[in-house]
């Protein structure tokens, strides 16, 4: 499978005359991140587009019945098969393509939150890429189940207090450390892989083109702040979004065709994960007396991930 590397990078010159294709008026929460990413992923396609999209809250919040946010032509998904309808669809338009009813060149998107990617649509998704759609499959990341009240996911990060991992006597929250998506992903040898991030818009959607451009399946995995979940500010969800990746918790890299590219190193101007967890309310219970080792462990594990993706940098393999 080959992939075009050589898209050219979003100017915001070539945007100011692209409509949003998801309008505003839809009911995500002020602040959220998930919206912003969805915007930023439509404005980076020139193609028509269809959408499936799993249960979660970008579903539910932005088709009303009967009023809807998108632009495109979408579909709602169960919450564990929004590959497989995705799968199904770019299927119907490669068969009618074949029969000459289809002429244009078409993209097909599935979206979903963690737990609909991580967890409920694991199989799924797998199924999807292993079977080599021409499809792309984005999980917006916001680290638990937020819309039915903040539940665990695998994606949720070690030490986060939820409601089903809560932080008091018993456990001091999240025991466990998050499930690395995009590496697994990566090693169903997919086209394209990649991790990104809505405040460096720019290489969003770069990625976005090159994960349609590619010859064979792609994913990517995008983190979107949640201030309902994360107990945050409503307006701080491209700072915290800066802030996952400057500390390393969220690297920026892509996997094309097998081979690792980071895409974002901040050498020595690496920022402790103090920076990213101190302004969100979820990680208050790590800075209490006696919880020290959690804010340690927690710096290990990022510390560890990612020397283990620099040695990947530049290497072909998974
Ligand atoms: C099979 C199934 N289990 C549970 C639910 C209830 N449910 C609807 S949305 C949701 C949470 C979705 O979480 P996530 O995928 O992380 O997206 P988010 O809401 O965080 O955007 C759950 C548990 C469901 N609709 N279907």
């Amino acid at each position: 499978m080959s992939t075009t590397t050589k898209e050219k990078p979003v100017t915001l010159k070539t945007l100011t005359n692209k409509q949003d294709l998801l309008s505003g008026g839809h009911r995500m929460c002020a602040g959220c991140g998930a919206p912003t990413v969805v915007r930023q992923v439509l404005l980076a396609i020139d193609e028509p587009v269809v959408i499936s999209n799993a249960t979660g809250c970008l579903e539910v919040s932005t088709c009303l019945f009967p009023y809807t946010a998108w632009r495109v032509p979408w579909m709602h998904s169960a919450f564990e098969n929004a590959a497989a309808t995705a799968s199904g669809i770019e299927t119907m338009y490669r068969a009618l393509r074949k029969k000459g009813k289809i002429k244009k060149n078409m993209k097909f998107i599935a979206f979903g939150g963690d737990g609909g990617t991580y967890d409920i649509g694991f199989q799924a998704l797998s199924g999807a890429m292993e079977r080599g759609h021409q499809l792309l499959y984005i999980c917006y990341d916001n680290g638990a189940y937020m819309n039915t009240g903040i539940q665990r996911s695998s994606a949720t990060p070690f030490g986060a207090n939820t409601t089903t991992c809560p932080a008091g006597s018993k456990i001091p929250g999240k025991l466990q450390k998050r499930k690395d998506l995009t590496r697994i992903m990566a090693a169903h040898n997919v086209a394209y892989a990649a991790q990104a991030s809505p405040h460096n818009w720019r290489d969003l959607m770069t990625k976005v083109k090159k994960a349609l451009a590619s010859d064979g399946p792609a994913y990517m995995g995008i983190v979107a702040p949640c201030n309902r979940g994360w107990r945050t500010q409503t307006d701080d969800s491209i700072l915290l979004s800066r802030l996952a990746v400057e500390t390393c918790y969220w690297p920026l890299y892509e996997v094309e065709n097998g081979t690792w590219t980071i895409n974002y190193d901040p050498k020595d101007k690496k920022k402790p994960i103090t920076e990213w967890i101190k302004p969100q309310g979820r990680f208050k219970h790590l800075f209490a007396p006696g919880n020290e080792w959690m804010l340690e462990k927690f710096q290990q594990i990022v510390d560890e991930d990612w020397e283990s993706l620099k040695k990947l940098q530049g290497t072909f393999g998974r």
